[in-house]
């Protein structure tokens, strides 16, 4: 028979657990759900185009990114256990006066992402990560290394809706059966392959790419790298990182003249897919370090993101490392 994503939750449930953490993810759940029965409906209705409002990005925001937002802070407002939401469409955190034996955990997410995508019927998604509290102050709360993340995951909003999930041991995706409206588990303990074929960044900006970019770039049409390659771009993180997750390959999104640090955010985009990229075997960095490493100062801050199969990040990373002198020899 099926196990639903609450099932597989339940067993991988310590014994004596307080069942808190099991509920809480039900409120991702059940808020990701209704996400996604909008978007389905989404030319049916008239909750495409832009709400009217800059958000704290400095982006337009989407009817469907404000519909989302307000899903995820009511559904997980509304369980004990939250103590603080961080979601990319508020500029503070959303804090509950609750003792820390019951507001345990501080949420970020990104709750559409790709949103630009939304208008043209191409997928979007919702990232997620979950912190335990560990101090008062909530806005320092959210401020923690990628290492300390409970779990993460996204829901990929696609041909069929799938979950992505890891609470460290292992990865692993749901699809959701709309027959019965759950969550189904339908890939196993997934692994990225060690080598892809392809790249993934937006070719657009190559000349404005730091020059080990480029040149890494530039190898990879050529041949150099051993394996001929193609390049893919959706332009919506998630299903990027989604295909890059089942093919391999390497997604890029370098610093660039617009965006000097880069345009992802690393506590909702960044370190959620670098925890489930290094669980399913790939490698996740800022170009240089490793994402799950970096110390965040704010809650919206950027980054560079390179992240995919070993191979690739690895022949990046020669780039990255060799002195500019040989790398123009
Ligand atoms: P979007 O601007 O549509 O919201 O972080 C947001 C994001 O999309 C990512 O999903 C996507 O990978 C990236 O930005 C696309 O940026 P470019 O248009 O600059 O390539």
């Amino acid at each position: 028979m099926i196990t639903t994503f609450q099932q597989h939750i339940l067993q991988q449930q310590v014994a004596g657990a307080s069942g808190d953490f099991s509920w809480l993810l039900s409120g991702i759940t059940l808020a990701t759900k209704m996400i996604e029965a909008r978007i389905r409906a989404a030319g049916l209705s008239d909750i495409l185009g832009a709400a009217g409002q800059i958000n704290v990005q400095g982006e337009t925001q989407q009817k469907l990114d404000v519909y989302a937002n307000q899903a995820l802070l009511h559904c997980l407002g509304l369980r004990e256990s939250v103590f603080a939401l961080v979601s990319e469409e508020n500029e503070q955190p959303v804090i509950f006066d609750r003792a820390p034996e019951h507001g345990k955990y501080v949420i970020v997410f990104d709750p559409l992402d790709g949103s630009s995508n939304i208008d043209v019927n191409v997928n979007v998604g919702t990232i997620f990560s979950i912190f335990r509290r560990n101090e008062q102050d909530a806005s320092h709360a959210a401020l923690q290394q990628g290492l300390a993340q409970v779990a993460a995951g996204y829901v990929l909003y696609g041909p069929s809706t799938v979950l992505v999930y890891t609470s460290g041991r292992g990865v692993y995706g749901f699809t959701l059966d709309p027959s019965i409206g759950a969550y189904v588990l339908s890939h196993e303990k997934m692994k990225m392959p060690r080598q892809g074929k392809y790249y993934s960044c937006n070719e657009a900006n190559l000349a404005t790419f730091p020059e080990p970019y480029q040149l890494y770039i530039e190898s990879l049409r050529n041949g150099e790298a051993g394996r001929e390659y193609s390049s893919r771009y959706i332009g919506s993180l998630v299903a990027d990182f989604h295909r890059t997750l089942l093919k391999g390959g390497i997604f890029l999104y370098p610093p660039t003249i617009s965006h000097p640090e880069g345009k992802l955010r690393l506590l909702y985009e960044a370190n959620p897919l670098a925890f489930i990229a290094e669980q399913a075997g790939g490698m996740a960095l800022d170009g240089q370090q490793r994402i799950l490493s970096l110390r965040p100062r704010k809650i919206h801050q950027r980054t560079p993101l390179v992240l995919g199969s070993p191979c690739e990040v690895e022949s990046f990373l020669q780039f990255a490392e060799r002195p500019a002198l040989q790398r123009l020899a």
